[in-house]
């Protein structure tokens, strides 16, 4: 199963991946982790991606672009069974990136979980959640960056056929729910 979490920052990808390899078995690729990875480990990456985070913008498209390679020849040097994309892609020319990566390897994308959730409710969520990156402007601005550049990709893969929505409010067992019952069509 190859498939891909968009949302808007906060929207609830990240808490629902581990249910989802739990049930599926497919590994997570989070963008956001692995750059907070790089970031904590005060890494050459990691220091070039800090201002980009903290601001809230996208980092530089080959900077994300060589740690999904990374990830993805790992995943098939551990024979995976699939994927989840968990932050990425995050505009169009990351969108159009994957598509070639995986059309080389012959493995196109299976589903595009879209959550819904709206942005009052998202900005509530992050402040309460007090990462280094969810202070109210950079949350704001964060939100600014994924309605320009982010959100155009829900009209991008629906034009593919791939795009399933799944409401992203309620409690994080019942958002489980209703993605169980969309990713189990295809499992
Ligand atoms: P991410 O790490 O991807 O963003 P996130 O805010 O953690 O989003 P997520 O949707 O996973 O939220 P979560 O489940 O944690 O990105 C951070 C930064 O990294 C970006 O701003 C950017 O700079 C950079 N970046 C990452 N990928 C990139 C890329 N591809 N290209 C360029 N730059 C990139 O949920 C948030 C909160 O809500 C949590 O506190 C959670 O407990 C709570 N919550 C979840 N579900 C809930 C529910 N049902 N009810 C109530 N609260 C809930």
């Amino acid at each position: 199963m190859r498939i891909v979490l968009l949302g808007a920052p906060g929207s609830g990808k990240g808490t629902q991946t581990d249910a989802i390899t739990e049930r599926y078995g497919i590994p997570t690729v989070a963008t956001g982790d692995l750059l907070r990875a790089e970031v904590a480990a005060n890494t050459e990456l990691g220091q070039q991606a800090k201002p980009y985070m903290d601001a809230g913008d996208l980092v530089p498209f080959d900077i994300v672009l060589g740690m999904i390679e990374n990830g993805l020849k790992k995943l098939a040097e551990a024979n995976s069974n699939g994927f989840m994309m968990d932050g990425f892609p995050r505009d169009l020319a990351q969108a159009e990136a994957l598509d070639q990566l995986l059309d080389k390897i012959n493995q196109p994308l299976d589903l595009v979980l879209f959550f819904e959730v709206d942005y009052e409710e998202i900005v509530g969520r992050l402040l309460g959640r007090g990462r280094a990156d969810d202070n109210e402007e950079t949350i704001r601005n964060r939100l600014r960056v994924y309605e320009e550049k982010t959100a155009p990709l829900i009209e991008y893969y629906t034009r593919k056929g791939l795009l399933r929505k799944v409401k992203g409010t309620g409690t994080i067992d019942a958002i489980g729910e209703r993605i169980r019952a969309v990713l189990d069509e295809i499992a």
